[in-house]
């Protein structure tokens, strides 16, 4: 498993750094966003470390499946799969992506607008 040592979110796949994880299986791990934007906002991370979307390879489509599955899990295990929930991906500077570790936002608990600001 390629790991960045220097990677805040391969830290966190490491527990060298502290997190609430509400998921994991081989390829994924899920843990509460440390600064929430809804109700419910958990990041859903491959353990592999892939810098953004913009960065996976043609070989990294079963993780990127993988990665997809893992957010719906936890969009059902946190009691969204009624009323619905949002998938972010944020890719580069101008979206703001401030962790170079891909991770998928999935955010639910309230309203959400679109388009989003
Ligand atoms: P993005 O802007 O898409 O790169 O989102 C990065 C998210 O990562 C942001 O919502 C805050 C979250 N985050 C940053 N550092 C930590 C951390 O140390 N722990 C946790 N749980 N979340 C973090």
């Amino acid at each position: 498993m390629s790991a960045d040592a220097n990677c805040l979110f391969c830290k966190i796949v490491r527990r060298e750094i502290p997190s609430t994880i509400v998921f994991e299986n081989d390829h994924a791990l899920a843990f509460r966003d440390i600064h929430p934007a809804a109700k419910t906002h958990v990041l859903v991370i491959p353990k592999k470390h892939i810098i953004g979307i913009a960065h996976a390879e043609p070989a990294d489509a079963p993780t990127m499946g993988e990665l997809l599955l893992a957010a719906r899990k936890v969009a059902e295990q946190e009691g969204l799969g009624d009323g619905g929930y949002r998938l972010v991906i944020n890719n580069g500077a101008d979206a703001g992506q401030s962790v170079l570790h891909l991770h998928v936002h999935v955010l639910g608990g309230r309203p959400l607008a679109w388009p989003p600001g």
